[in-house]
């Protein structure tokens, strides 16, 4: 990995192609296509996807099959933070840091950095200093120690993570409480004197879309870009809520690259209450479908990165008591849903099972019955449909419930748009228009319907101003109930 690519990035055919063909699961029988995986479909997409590694985690051989099989780039989701490095005054430790930097090099993949100043995982004596002078000092010993040591192997570092408040306002953290709103720009300084190869990002949560974070930190962007304080690139950590993927993220990715910096989803997860069910798993798929295809629709976004693989080491229900469930692989290391959607987002073939580990681990992905099928199990069904729209462009998220007593196997939804309306894209579905016609049919992995389940999909289109919801739809040609 070179820490100088140019932005965007360019295509890993190569890589794709060969990562491919190491990775054809034994198990069942696959279709004549080639088995992929989400890193040979981001690889040829020129995108990072990426995943926060406890380093601990890969003597379990499940985790590190798919580690090594899915993913272009890794996270230390705690090994590099000041606690684990610094721990004491002018004591650093690297063991475990290294271990993931050793596994991106023997792996092949980037190495993201993270994080260098925070307010958290910060040891006593930091906040114990006295003085400014000391904690400025601490500070940029702290960032070129470490930056230096990870020269020419880190790309990006988080040089300064969750500086601002929800309203906009500055973070009290001891840095600010101590250094004043200058704090971040030295650290920059610091950080591009101490590896001036690698990119130098500001990361936070909950500035996914346009609200007063966001702005605060567009601002600090903008001021940085203009008074020439180096900055390369803004995270977005996007720790969702299913069903809250916000209208406005796009846009709001869009408006930093605008600024002339990268954009990066750098910690993505989206919860659930818990336990889950199909209609939850549906709506999260639909959710990191829609995630993917913002990042690969604004050229600047370098990828995605999430944060864990397994539901079973994820942060969120210590955190989140009653919430869970917010990765793509579940506790017992099958692919949830959400792995088809991310694959299909990333330009996959919808409809080929995608085995997702090495032959010596159970396949997780079951082959579903090909969209050819006939449908079985047509009758009663309700339609709920919403959008966010902006002055020409909208987002559509259309559930479908099936509230007959069987099953449906294989569906095709269908409506007519009355104001021109013009689909350009759609995830968790099949989706095709003709003249005002639309035609949704289920995906490989979303065909069926229990007995009151439902299923969600969702599209971006365009419209010309009125933009009137479509009056009637039908459930492989039953009319439904709009909700
Ligand atoms: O996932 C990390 C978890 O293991 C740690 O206990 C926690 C400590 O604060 O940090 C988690 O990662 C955080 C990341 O470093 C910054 N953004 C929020 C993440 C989730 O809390």
């Amino acid at each position: 990995m070179t820490p100088t690519r140019t932005t965007p990035r360019a295509p890993r055919v190569a890589a794709a192609v060969a990562t491919a063909a190491l990775l054809i699961g034994t198990a069942f029988a696959l279709p004549s296509v080639a088995a992929t995986t989400l890193k040979s479909l981001a690889d040829a997409k020129g995108k990072d996807i990426g995943f926060a590694l406890d380093p601990n985690r890969l003597s379990e051989s499940q985790y590190k099959a798919i580690a090594d099989a899915e993913f272009n780039l890794v996270v230390a989701e705690n090994a590099m933070k000041w606690d684990a490095t610094e721990s004491s005054q002018g004591n650093f430790t690297f063991s475990a840091a290294d271990q993931v930097a050793n596994y991106a090099q023997t792996t092949g993949k980037e190495l993201y950095g993270h994080t260098l100043v925070w307010h958290s995982q910060l040891p006593g004596w930091v906040s114990n200093l006295g003085t400014a002078a000391q904690l400025t000092s601490a500070m940029n010993n702290h960032i070129t120690t470490v930056a230096s040591r990870y020269q020419g192997k880190v790309t990006s570092w988080d040089v300064v993570n969750e500086a601002f408040n929800d309203d906009g306002s500055r973070r009290q953290s001891v840095f600010q409480q101590k250094l004043g709103d200058g704090y971040i720009e030295t650290a920059f300084r610091t950080a591009r004197a101490a590896d001036p190869a690698a990119k130098l990002c500001i990361n936070d949560y909950s500035t996914d879309g346009v609200n007063s974070k966001s702005t605060a930190i567009y601002n600090l962007v903008r001021d940085f870009k203009a008074r020439g304080v180096p900055i390369d690139c803004v995270g977005f950590q996007a720790h969702l809520i299913v069903g809250q993927v916000p209208s406005t993220m796009q846009q709001n990715l869009q408006r930093f690259a605008d600024l002339g910096v990268d954009v990066r989803i750098t910690e993505l997860d989206i919860r659930m209450s818990t336990p889950s069910d199909s209609s939850k798993l549906a709506a999260q798929a639909a959710d990191y479908s829609r995630v993917f295809q913002i990042c690969g629709a604004v050229s600047r976004c370098q990828g995605v990165t999430l944060w864990g693989i397994t539901d079973k080491y994820s942060w969120i229900p210590d955190v989140f008591p009653g919430e869970g469930a917010a990765l793509v692989w579940d506790n017992n290391y099958n692919a949830k849903p959400a792995y088809n959607a991310i694959a299909t987002a990333l330009g996959g073939t919808t409809g080929t099972p995608t085995p997702t580990v090495t032959p010596t681990v159970t396949p997780t992905v079951t082959p579903t019955t090909p969209p050819t099928t006939p449908p079985t199990g047509t009758g009663s069904c309700r339609v709920a449909y919403s959008v966010n729209q902006w002055n020409t462009g909208f987002t559509g998220n259309v559930t479908v419930t099936n509230t007959s007593s069987t099953p449906v196997n294989g569906w095709t939804l269908a409506w007519s748009f009355s104001g021109g309306q013009s689909i350009s894209q759609a995830w968790s579905s099949v989706t095709t228009q003709s003249g005002s016609q639309v035609t949704a049919k289920n995906a490989a992995w979303n065909a069926s319907i229990p007995s009151n389940g439902s299923v969600q999909f969702g599209f971006n289109a365009s419209h010309t101003g009125s933009n009137p919801a479509p009056s009637a739809f039908t459930l492989n040609g039953a009319a439904c109930t709009v909700a």
